[in-house]
């Protein structure tokens, strides 16, 4: 009877040490989550051997998710369904996920490596002090083009995409701020304009390109250029950059009324259960070397200004790619225009696209 009594015993301390160290692995604070950090990043965004080396590094293991726009990365957080550590919106987002509460502030200590960023990108109006967001690559949105395709034809105005020449060649960036960005241009207007009627004017007008357009796509833009199947994309300008490298009859121009400027920064998003392994995993992307290896990859313009150093001069002079400030100037960046007027955006662009083939 006492065997079985300290059988039972044994048996019962057992499962209660069994049961414990299982409850600690799957709690926020415990071994899985402090080993682990889930990235939400843009898609075709990353060089995936830093990823590699990062584990190696620090013995954390990502699980990385991609996205396509703003808008999906954020109604993803906002669902919360998923505990996104690190995430990568574009200014007018986190000033929205700032608004809503969304953000935690960083830690500026355990991110040494802020110091490798050019000032000109710190501080900006949508988050000052960089409280909440730290910078990871930057850009504009404009025209690629294929020289040899288009026999000499050149695109200086957002209007010239609207030649009855390009009937069914035009692939464009599936974004609503991009598209409605670009239909305003065109018009004069401003890309973060909120009148009402001039957003009815831009959508008619962009209705009048649909005989022109070929696909309204995301990362398969790149393919159709390099690969020749189109002659004409309005795209994000590190898309513009990469495809270049690939088929050298491709130009890239910012048309003349204007454009968009954006930044891609690095945020922690609330429901982070790693803010230890986010912060480590952001101070390691903007490492120099880390930093240029990644641009190098991705083909973006990197804020980066350790990682310029270490990056051929025919890159970072190239003012396509890295326009001066004096560039930049005359181009906007999206302003957080509100739930109703950004919902407003999406309503106008959808109602365009789904009458798009
Ligand atoms: N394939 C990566 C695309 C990232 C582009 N971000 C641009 C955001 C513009 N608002």
């Amino acid at each position: 009877m006492k065997k079985l009594i300290q059988l039972f015993v044994t048996v019962f301390l057992v499962s209660f040490v069994l049961m414990f160290i299982v409850h600690r692995l799957n709690t926020s604070e415990g071994l899985t989550s402090g080993n682990t950090i889930t990235v939400f990043n843009w898609g075709d965004y990353i060089d995936p051997d830093l990823i590699k080396r990062f584990e190696k590094e620090t013995g954390i293991k990502v699980i990385y998710e991609t996205f396509d726009s703003n808008e999906a990365m954020l109604t993803k957080i906002e669902q919360g369904g998923v505990s996104y550590d690190v995430a990568v919106p574009s200014e007018y987002t986190i000033e929205k996920m700032i608004q809503e509460d969304l953000l935690i502030k960083l830690d500026h200590s355990k991110i040494p490596n802020l110091s490798n960023i050019d000032p000109r990108f710190m501080d900006m109006d949508f988050d000052p002090g960089n409280q909440y967001s730290v910078p990871y690559f930057w850009g504009t949105v404009g025209i690629v083009y294929n020289k040899k395709m288009l026999d000499g034809m050149t695109f200086e105005s957002w209007n010239d995409l609207w030649d009855k020449r390009l009937k069914n060649q035009i692939v464009l960036v599936d974004g609503a701020r991009e598209v409605m960005g670009f239909g305003l241009n065109s018009l004069n207007y401003s890309l973060n304009d909120t009148n009402k009627a001039h957003l009815l004017e831009a959508k008619k007008k962009l209705e009048k390109l649909q005989p022109n357009i070929k696909a309204i796509v995301g990362d398969e833009i790149k393919m159709l250029m390099v690969n020749e199947e189109a002659p004409v994309a309005v795209v994000w300008s590190g898309d513009a950059a990469e495809i270049m490298w690939e088929n050298e009859n491709l130009d890239y121009v910012v048309p003349k009324e204007g454009s968009n400027l954006w930044f891609d920064n690095f945020v922690i998003p609330k429901t982070a259960k790693n803010v230890e392994g986010a912060h480590k995993f952001i101070n390691f992307m903007l490492d120099a070397e880390v930093a240029a290896q990644n641009t190098e990859y991705v083909g973006y313009a990197t804020p980066n200004k350790a990682a310029m150093a270490l990056l051929p001069e025919e890159t970072v002079k190239d003012e396509r790619f890295y326009p001066s400030p004096e560039k930049t100037a005359r181009l906007e960046v999206y302003k957080n225009l509100g739930k109703r007027m950004l919902a407003y955006y999406n309503e106008l662009y959808l109602e365009f696209k789904m009458h798009t083939k």
